[in-house]
């Protein structure tokens, strides 16, 4: 007598399938077994994706956000850091959640019955409307506790520049270092209205050296603009009668271009100006240079 290999129950020819009128049973296991199957390819999906996406792991985790050069830029980076991460945290749980109830709490077809209702259900409702008042709370104490670091001014800081925003440049003077005899009085980088012609060494130049404070006092002779280095990871305007202020301490040497950042005319997308961080010798020996040079011109460079 030989043994037939038992077969996989299946529906064959004889098995009639639901049967008319009576719905079919549901099978919550099938869908588990299948959450479980797919969750893991997910995860190795995402790993994948995040892995060739050609960011290198600083820049991923700056979320678009450029390297900053100052101590305050780093502060404001990490405060941005800090609410995605809460966001991605409550995203994670808001999605689980959903996804949870999408999978394993849907209308049962077997019972046709509405599912359980929770509403007037005080525990829930509570939680809900306490735990965004929570959120917003650590937000507000993070931003709070940052806009006053990042605002802060030193009552001596290490070197002052009063920045002269007009159509369509920038004016810088470095008010602890005077030329006597200049008109300016003080070491002045002047800037040029752009023209076709204005390439990008004719910038107006602006030297700050590393690891010192340094206070910007900004003025405005016409209209608004806005003063703006990318990697300070901070802007903020000149107004016309109303001068503003601002201090960073920078922690890396290199050059950068800076911007106005506020629509000012015509020209507004020319009034760029390069920076350059140096280090407190080299910055020192730069005014020193400038000094002389501008005591025998009899002016501003
Ligand atoms: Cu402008």
């Amino acid at each position: 007598m030989s043994s037939t290999p038992s077969a996989p129950p299946s529906r064959g020819a004889h098995d009639p399938g639901p049967v008319p009128g009576q719905p079919p049973v549901a099978q919550p296991s099938r869908a588990r077994a299948r959450l479980r199957r797919l969750a893991p390819r997910a995860a190795l999906l995402a790993l994948l994706a995040a892995g060739t996406s050609g960011c290198t792991s600083n820049a991923f985790t700056r979320m678009g956000w450029p390297e900053p050069i100052t101590q305050q830029g780093k502060v404001a980076l990490t405060l941005w850091q800090g609410s995605w991460a809460a966001a991605w945290a409550v995203g994670a749980v808001v999605w689980g959640l959903t996804i949870w109830a999408i999978i394993f709490h849907r209308k049962s077809r077997a019972s046709g019955a509405p599912p359980q209702q929770v509403r007037y259900n005080l525990p829930i409702e509570m939680l809900y409307t306490v735990v965004p008042f929570i959120m917003v709370g650590i937000l507000f104490f993070f931003t709070a506790r940052d806009e006053n670091y990042i605002d802060k001014l030193s009552a001596h800081p290490d070197v002052t520049v009063i920045v002269t925003g007009f159509q369509w440049s920038w004016q810088f003077q470095y008010k602890n270092y005077p030329v006597p005899g200049s008109p300016t009085r003080y070491v002045t980088m002047n800037g040029e209205p752009w023209t076709p012609q204005t390439g990008s060494s004719q910038l107006p130049l602006l030297v700050i050296p590393e690891h010192k404070t340094v206070r910007f006092d900004l003025v405005s002779t016409d209209v608004v603009h806005a003063f703006w280095i990318v990697p300070f990871e901070f802007k903020r305007d000149l107004i016309p009668g109303h001068p503003n202020h601002f201090e960073v301490t920078p922690t890396r040497t290199g050059t950068y271009i800076g911007h106005c950042t506020e629509l000012c005319g015509l020209y507004h997308s020319r009034m760029l100006f390069r920076v350059k961080i140096v280090t407190p010798a080299q910055f020192s020996q730069w005014i020193r240079t400038q000094q002389v040079l501008q005591a025998r011109s009899g002016g501003a460079q």
